[in-house]
């Protein structure tokens, strides 16, 4: 799975105005639009600026990521959520953010990313949300991804997740990876999904894209007019590919929006399923 690194995360907190700009431009929707049509909530029924959030900076594995915590407060923050970053770090953080009672943690290892409910004592995870937020941009952008096929690079977490919901959302489905029997797995799991490691031939023959992997697109291959919806790290698409195609892509601000989001519908959720 591929880590942030310092340079990934460095200018966000300073360019969320242009994440606002850069989504509503090509998508039609703001960061705070895009994730609740995601989570597919409204604010009448989750209301995100209800919810506190802490955010708990954890050294294990390559360790901390300068500014990552303080990045996904502001993102909750620019969303209306009253947020804050643990002075104190992994489970003497996550013990100085539960003092604080706060609605939602954050907490990012190099393998999971969670935002864990501490009322409806549920997590929403980043892989899943990322791959909400960015399918709902493919199809704002694409207005409507009913009978498109969409091709996903990257059978990993993301491109799972996303195979699934264009799936759900009638799009049909290429998956394409280097390694085959990953590709053909995820593509079995879902009717009409199919599977290929030809990458460069099938960017070449498609105009919608999730591009969840960590591979270079070579921009020869990207045809004129794509729309390529873009969670994957690195960002290494250059100037012939942004000319030929709209790329939409940040590194952390449509992942994080989607998980606050998704969280705190768990709160609303578990109480209507009580009052049943
Ligand atoms: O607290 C910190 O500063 C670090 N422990 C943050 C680590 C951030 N983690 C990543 O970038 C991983 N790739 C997270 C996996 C997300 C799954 N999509």
């Amino acid at each position: 799975m591929t880590r942030l690194t310092d340079d990934d995360v460095k200018g966000i907190s300073d360019s969320l105005q242009d994440v606002n700009d850069m989504l509503t431009e090509t998508t039609g929707m703001s960061l705070i639009e895009l994730a609740y049509e995601a989570v597919n909530v409204t604010t009448a029924g989750t209301d995100v600026t209800e919810f506190t959030v802490g955010v708990v900076p954890v050294t294990s594995g390559m360790g901390v990521i300068t500014r990552f915590s303080e990045s996904v407060a502001d993102i909750c923050r620019s969303m209306g959520m009253e947020s804050f970053v643990t002075k104190t770090y992994d489970i003497k953080g996550l013990a100085e953010a539960l003092s604080q009672s706060p609605d939602i943690v954050f907490m990012a290892d190099d393998y999971e990313f969670i935002a864990y409910n501490t009322k409806a004592r549920r997590h929403a995870n980043n892989s899943q949300c990322t791959a909400a937020g960015y399918v709902t941009a493919l199809n704002g952008a694409a207005k409507g991804l009913i009978g498109k096929t969409v091709l996903v690079l990257g059978a990993g977490r993301v491109g799972g997740w996303a195979a699934g919901l264009l799936s759900a959302k009638g799009a049909n489905v290429i998956l394409a990876d280097i390694d085959i029997a990953k590709a053909e797995a995820v593509a079995s799991r879902f009717a009409g999904a199919v599977a290929t490691d030809r990458i460069g031939e099938a960017i070449a023959s498609n105009d919608l894209i999730i591009n969840s992997s960590p591979a270079h697109v070579e921009s020869r291959y990207i045809r004129e007019g794509a729309i390529i919806s873009s969670p994957g790290v690195p960002h290494t698409f250059d100037e012939e590919a942004y000319r030929k195609a709209t790329i939409i892509h940040d590194p952390l601000s449509i992942g994080v929006a989607v998980m606050a989001v998704m969280s705190s519908s768990f709160y609303i959720q578990d109480i209507k399923k009580c009052r049943r």
